[in-house]
């Protein structure tokens, strides 16, 4: 808890003497329950998002509230609040400087438990995503803590509730990142005109959002309940043939004494609501179902009919065949398979035509917002996109469900980025962010490969042992899926890549190096992915390239900054990329980045990095109709799709009409 006045001195400690240290491979606490939130026949699901009351703490007093207790009594007690939107950042809400707030802020609202939920059953309070640290109070009485933001946590509150009455929420949150934090960041003090001030700073280049992020839900569940689902899926050789294999864990005793033999029925409905499949588990509660004349999950563009999901009911039973708990969740049936040339994705080779994207927006931060996410959606698909990497952090469960359903494929990334000055308590939380978000994610058909960082400091000392033991975990928790980290290092002193599947690079040719040199693009993309696949014998990915640009500031011939800088730059790059598809192991693209997003002040930045293809209110730069069009042109060759009618703009003839 806000100990990182403390922790600077031991960060600064671990800066001078971790590269010395050798780091032990130990066990990381193993997460439970936290599917998500549905209602069903045995289950409620309450949203307590709203408005929130909320006060900052002393910057320089940030322990303060917990000596206080103010979680204790309402927060109006303890000082004057001010109302707070949840979800949403908390920094670009109000018109002071909360914006650039270090430290600890608290939140808290009342809401009603219901009389009948006092009877036999379970009520949970779950929180989407608190950033960075979170420490939650019901009525005064200490509930969880959670440290990593973008990730859900959740805890039984049944004990801790007034049935028919009022109750209250408190929670604490705490932005501040220091040396073991993921993402590291660092906590100086400094003189300023007053005294001295508390200032963070971190090398990332997004903006330290920070507050109650995603949305808060209390659920109820039956006393002995589906605590877990997890769901693999096989395609025989033609695609014809389906498996579902599915192994449920519960939570709670058995109906009476000698019964302690559960069963699932697992049910497996079409889109149009037809039963195809249904069986009876074993009594490790698992099993398998057989789908005929399957309809596979494709990819957008790769299939007429993109994302197509089965539901699966789970049906948790007492031996005496008495219902427990009904749990109800989408599948997607696809296999993935990798080689050192290729991904395929239901036996056919994968090219990714993708983004780096950023959950950003003005005002709502990083907070969750579904206006915002169906826009995105619309975007991605208008422009032909089939994939996009969740840089630099988990997103939300809501955008992981949309784009199982719409087809769009995801790389899904831990908040590790910039890795590092190496030791054993950031491994333990960089390996614990990969657990939580594996638990989390594993059942998304959308989910396709995971990125365990973005940009470490691969040429480090111990960076090798450190990745070693980072990939070990994400394999020994998921198999079915490769592993990728974006490498910024040169591939001369990079000592991670051996220990992907899948090597991802990110390079500005043009930007940072040769600033405005679009003549010194083409040549690099192909001889650094070259290299890097010489090096490795792995398949390549550009997972970052781009230029800022300025919407709007048209100069030609191009100048950086300008529209048409962007464009050339693109157009450069897919020259490359054209080279290398040849090559037969360059499997995909991505540009950083899909919007124009938030960072710290700097020089360099211009109210954020607009490197977007859109701005931050998502609407084209010039450079989104040159991609839309290069998206659209990979989709046709390479996945036989068809041109959306508007996708050229009618010039004349060219000597197409015959005379009449
Ligand atoms: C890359 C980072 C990304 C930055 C980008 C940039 O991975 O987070 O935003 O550079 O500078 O190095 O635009």
């Amino acid at each position: 808890m806000a100990i990182w006045l403390f922790s600077f001195v031991s960060g600064l400690f671990l800066l001078h003497f971790s590269i010395a240290l050798i780091l032990i491979n130990k066990e990381v606490p193993q997460s439970r329950g936290m599917l998500y939130p549905r209602e069903s026949e045995t289950r409620e699901v309450r949203s307590l998002d709203g408005i929130w009351n909320f006060v900052r703490s002393d910057q320089a007093n940030p322990t303060q509230g917990v000596r206080e207790e103010w979680y204790s009594k309402d927060l109006s007690k303890s000082g004057p609040t001010i109302p707070m939107p949840v979800p949403a950042s908390y920094n670009d809400i109000t018109t002071d400087n909360l914006r650039d707030h270090v430290g600890t802020v608290w939140y808290d609202r009342k809401f009603f438990a219901p009389r009948s939920w006092a009877v036999d059953q379970r009520v949970w309070l779950r929180f989407g995503s608190v950033h960075y640290e979170a420490y939650v109070w019901v009525n005064g009485q200490k509930v969880v803590k959670h440290e990593i933001g973008h990730l859900p946590f959740e805890a039984e509150v049944t004990h801790l509730l007034k049935y028919g009455a009022e109750n209250r929420v408190t929670v604490m949150c705490d932005n501040a990142l220091i040396q073991t934090t993921v993402p590291q960041g660092r906590i100086t003090e400094l003189p300023n005109d007053e005294g001295m001030t508390i200032v963070q700073s971190y090398t990332f280049d997004f903006f330290n959002y920070a507050g109650i992020h995603r949305s808060v839900h209390l659920y109820t569940t039956p006393k002995t309940f589906i605590e877990e689902v997890v769901v693999t899926t096989n395609l025989s050789k033609d695609n014809v043939g389906g498996e579902v294999l599915y192994s449920v864990k519960f939570n709670g005793s058995a109906i009476n004494e000698a019964d302690n033999a559960l069963y699932v029925r697992a049910q497996l409905y079409d889109r149009e609501g037809k039963l195809v499949a249904n069986g009876t588990s074993d009594a490790q509660l698992s099993g398998s179902l057989q789908v005929d004349n399957v309809n596979p999950w494709w990819p957008y563009l790769m299939h007429p009919e993109p994302g197509y999901l089965y539901q699966l009911e789970v049906k948790l039973h007492a031996s005496n065949d008495e219902l427990l708990d009904v749990y109800r969740l989408k599948v997607g049936l696809r296999t993935l398979s990798w080689s050192n040339a290729t991904f395929q994705i239901n036996g056919r080779p994968v090219y990714f035509r993708g983004f780096g994207r950023h959950e950003d927006a003005d005002v709502r931060g990083k907070g969750l917002d579904n206006a915002l996410m169906v826009r995105d959606f619309n975007l991605l698909k208008w422009i032909g996109a089939n994939a996009y990497r969740t840089s630099h952090y988990p997103y939300s469960e809501e955008s992981m469900q949309f784009a199982d359903e719409h087809g769009i494929m995801i790389v899904d990334e831990c908040p590790s980025v910039d890795a590092e000055n190496y030791n054993q308590e950031l491994l333990g939380k960089h390996k614990s962010s990969l657990e939580q978000l594996i638990h989390r994610d594993r059942n998304h058909p959308s989910v396709v490969m995971w990125s365990i960082a973005n940009e470490p400091r691969t040429r480090e000392m111990n960076a090798d042992s450190y990745f070693q033991l980072v990939a070990n975990l994400t394999r020994s928790l998921d198999k079915t899926r490769p592993i990728t980290a974006a490498i910024a290092t040169p591939w001369t002193d990079d000592k991670a890549g051996r220990f992907l599947d899948i090597i991802s690079f990110n390079r500005y040719n043009a930007w940072y190096s040769n600033t405005g040199r679009l003549d010194m693009v083409t040549k690099k993309v192909v001889e650094e992915a070259v290299a890097w696949n010489k090096k490795y014998n792995k398949p390549v990915i550009m997972a970052e390239y781009g230029a800022d640009t300025l919407e709007g500031l048209h100069l030609q011939p191009a100048y950086v900054w300008s529209e048409e800088f962007q464009t050339e730059v693109f157009a450069r790059h897919f020259k490359a990329f054209d080279i290398l598809r040849k090559k037969g192991w360059f499997i995909g693209e991505f540009v950083w980045n899909f919007a124009d997003f938030k960072t710290a002040q700097s020089y360099t930045r211009v109210g954020g990095n607009k490197k977007g293809v859109f701005t931050r209110a998502r609407q084209p730069k010039a450079s989104a109709h040159l991609l839309r069009k290069r998206y659209f042109a990979l989709a046709r060759e390479l996945d036989d799709s068809s041109f959306p009618e508007d996708l050229f703009t009618y010039i004349a003839d060219m000597g197409k009409t015959e005379n009449a």
